[in-house]
């Protein structure tokens, strides 16, 4: 017999219905497909929600959402955000050798996740093409903190630290389209199945995956495939947050003569001493200004 009702996380939303994997109450592993109560219940990748089965319309559908712990969004393609996944402990940020990995993408994913309390893990994937091409980049960002891990999803070379990595927590999978996120999660859970596909002229700038699903790792961790980025900006509402993104920078910052100083032009500034002395990397400084500037044009 079908239980009534029930509770557990949603792996998948598509508009119109979720699916939710169930808690214990229910048999192991078994995933309901729920629909949505109105129009205006808007559920996303890893919200705990409860469902009922309804008689009447002989299927299961959502009675409540818990509340949320944090929601990630990226911008869309008319600069509107969009929701991708709920409830998430980590951003991994997946770059490779091939396509050409963007540093800037990567700085903003992580500023936006420092302002959200997440934590940061960046992922190189595909290390056997080599990664002599991202070695500099590494490096640097090992040296301000950042959790590097060397991966070959195709092989499995670096699975098991990222395994333990990945222990105990919802990690969300981000990064440019044709990276390996989709790989990674089927060198993961080898049941998953992620569809993936080979980076061509033909699909160059499409996205293989269309959708955020959440995959199971074991008891208390999971992972979450999303669909590839161009570009993604922490939200303007923290203008002046930006810094604190920036871990870095963020620490020079009290050796500033003004204490709302941006970093920018303003005179006896501790960032830009450090950074003509190279102990910034001027990248990454560059970074901070293009976001400072973004937000700039966008709230005034
Ligand atoms: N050489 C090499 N290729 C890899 C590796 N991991 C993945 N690939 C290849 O990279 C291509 C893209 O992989 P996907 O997993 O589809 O990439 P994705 O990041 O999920 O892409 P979207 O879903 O579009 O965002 C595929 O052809 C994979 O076989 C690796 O470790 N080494
Ligand atoms: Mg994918
Ligand atoms: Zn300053």
């Amino acid at each position: 017999m079908k239980d009534t009702s029930g509770s557990g996380v949603v792996l998948a939303s598509y508009g119109r219905g979720v699916l939710v994997q169930a808690n214990s109450d229910a048999p192991a592993g078994s995933t309901v497909r729920c629909s949505l109560k109105g129009r205006k219940q808007r559920i996303v990748c890893g919200d705990r929600v409860s469902w009922k089965y309804q008689p009447t319309n002989d299927g299961a559908s959502v009675e409540s959402i818990e509340p949320r712990r944090n929601l990630i969004e990226r911008i869309d393609s008319r600069g509107r955000p969009e929701p991708v996944a709920a409830n998430i402990d980590r951003l991994a940020v997946v770059v490779a050798p091939e396509p050409a990995a963007d540093w800037y993408l990567v700085d903003r994913y992580w500023a936006g996740a420092q302002l959200k309390d997440i934590a940061t893990l960046l992922i190189i994937n595909k290390s056997d093409l080599g990664l002599e091409g991202v070695r500099e980049e590494i490096e640097a960002y090992r040296r301000v903190g950042l959790h590097c891990i060397e991966l070959a999803a195709r092989s499995g070379t670096g699975l098991d630290e990222l395994r333990a990595a990945l222990r105990g927590s919802v990690t969300l999978l981000v990064g440019q389209s044709g990276v390996g996120k989709s790989s990674i999660v089927n060198a993961l859970v080898p049941q998953a199945a992620a569809q993936t596909s080979e980076l061509t002229r033909d699909n160059e700038g499409k996205h293989t995956t269309t959708t955020a699903r959440w995959y199971r790792l074991d008891a208390d961790s999971a992972i979450v495939d999303a669909p590839g980025v161009r570009d993604f900006a922490p939200p303007a509402t923290l203008v002046r947050a930006a810094e604190r993104g920036f871990v870095e920078i963020h620490a020079l910052s009290v050796g500033c003569r003004f204490n709302d100083c941006r970093h920018m032009e303003e005179p006896g500034c501790a960032v830009r001493a450090a950074v003509t002395a190279g102990q910034v990397s001027a990248r990454r400084y560059e970074s901070y200004r293009r976001l400072v500037r973004l937000y700039e044009k966008l709230a005034p």
